[in-house]
């Protein structure tokens, strides 16, 4: 049974009308589109747990490309070359469309940007964890492309496929500008790190800063991860935490040796019985203490968004007011 409705909030007094057994047939289909690896779309039923869960995830991924504007956006007036910044501003670009995209996701479960904004600069909302770290040298900008960027479309790629179509949809494109941004990552590390020995040192700096932090980008171990059950359940999530970032370290291992850098690891090795990376314990108490708040960029971060909000409400306003000057001329004109 699929239940339609003009607008969101009209959507959820649909719900709350439905007698117990519309609620059960309903929840019967949920379940079978789930089942048959189908896709939920904005004007089905789906349980109030499945869309606070969706809203989350999606509202705090559009946080963090937007936030994740911030390290890069720093460098852009520094770049050591013309091409190089045209190049970086064209990321920064892109991230900011990713953030456009999955707010436009998150919209159509029924909650509203401003909605979403107020919890960002209220801090109410999470973003990830990697980008309260500071970027203090050109090689940092690699080691972001690189790193970071590989790590989100190892954990972006099986979400081209969650449940949820508008978030599957808009996945895919940002997965595809993802790989662009990995591979420039990728050669401005290779660039430094046949370069002069300074620039060969400041590449592995960049390379030992960022690998912690992209491997908690995955998120709290499995036994301490509370969503991750739930969303696997209902195919948002594909793969656990820890499977994504084992994946992702197998990924890491052939390409630092074509950089010719190494990862911060002594214990980074394959085991064959395991058949798994056996690696060094993540310092959880560090990735605890940036999502409180309290790592070395989160209040800068949250800071520069604020004072972005503020001096952006002009433009808001001057956005609403020739709207409401279009709406009111289509109306004389009807
Ligand atoms: N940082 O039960 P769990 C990008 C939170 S943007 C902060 O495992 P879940 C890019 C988690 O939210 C990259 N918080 O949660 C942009 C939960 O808290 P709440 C962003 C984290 O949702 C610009 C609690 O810990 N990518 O690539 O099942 C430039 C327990 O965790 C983090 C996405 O957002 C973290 N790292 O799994 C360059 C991808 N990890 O909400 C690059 C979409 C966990 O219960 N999101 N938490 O209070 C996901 O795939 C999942 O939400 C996660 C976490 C794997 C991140």
């Amino acid at each position: 049974m699929t239940l339609t409705a003009p607008d969101a909030s009209a959507r959820r007094d649909d719900q709350r009308g439905l007698t117990e057994a519309e609620v059960a047939e309903a929840q019967a289909a949920f379940d079978a589109i789930i089942e048959a690896d189908q896709r939920i779309e904005p004007r089905d039923w789906m349980p109030d747990a499945y869309r606070k869960t969706l809203i989350r995830q999606i509202s705090q991924h559009a946080h963090s490309e937007i936030i994740g504007m911030q390290p890069e956006g720093n460098w852009i007036s520094r770049a050591p070359s013309l091409k190089r910044k045209a190049i970086l501003m064209a990321k920064v670009q892109d991230e900011a469309g990713h953030g456009l995209y999955l707010y436009s996701a998150a919209q159509t479960l029924g909650i509203s940007r401003d909605e979403m904004t107020e919890q960002l600069i209220e801090s109410r909302a999470r973003y990830s964890s990697i980008f309260n770290y500071p970027t203090p040298t050109w090689a940092d900008m690699g080691a972001i492309g690189w790193l970071v960027d590989g790590a989100a479309i190892c954990n972006q790629v099986p979400l081209c496929r969650a449940s949820y179509g508008p978030y599957g949809r808009a996945m895919v494109r940002i997965c595809k500008e993802e790989s662009f941004h990995q591979r420039q990552g990728f050669e401005i590390l290779l660039e430094l790190s046949n370069g002069t020995e300074a620039q060969h040192r400041m590449a592995q700096e960049a390379v030992n800063r960022w690998y912690w932090p992209s491997l908690m980008m995955f998120g709290p171990p499995d036994d301490e991860s509370p969503n991750s059950a739930q969303s696997m359940a209902w195919k948002i999530k594909r793969f656990t935490n820890d499977e994504l970032r084992q994946r992702f370290v197998g990924m890491l291992v052939p390409q630092v040796e074509v950089l010719g850098l190494t990862l911060p690891d002594p214990n980074l090795r394959w085991n064959e019985q395991r058949g798994e990376w056996d690696m060094s314990e993540i310092d959880w108490t560090e990735f605890n203490e940036v999502l409180a708040g309290r790592g070395p960029a989160n209040a800068q971060r949250i800071q520069h968004r604020r004072d972005a909000h503020e001096s952006g409400a002009w433009v808001r306003e001057a956005a609403a007011a020739y709207a409401q000057k279009q709406a009111a001329r289509e109306r004389r004109a009807a």
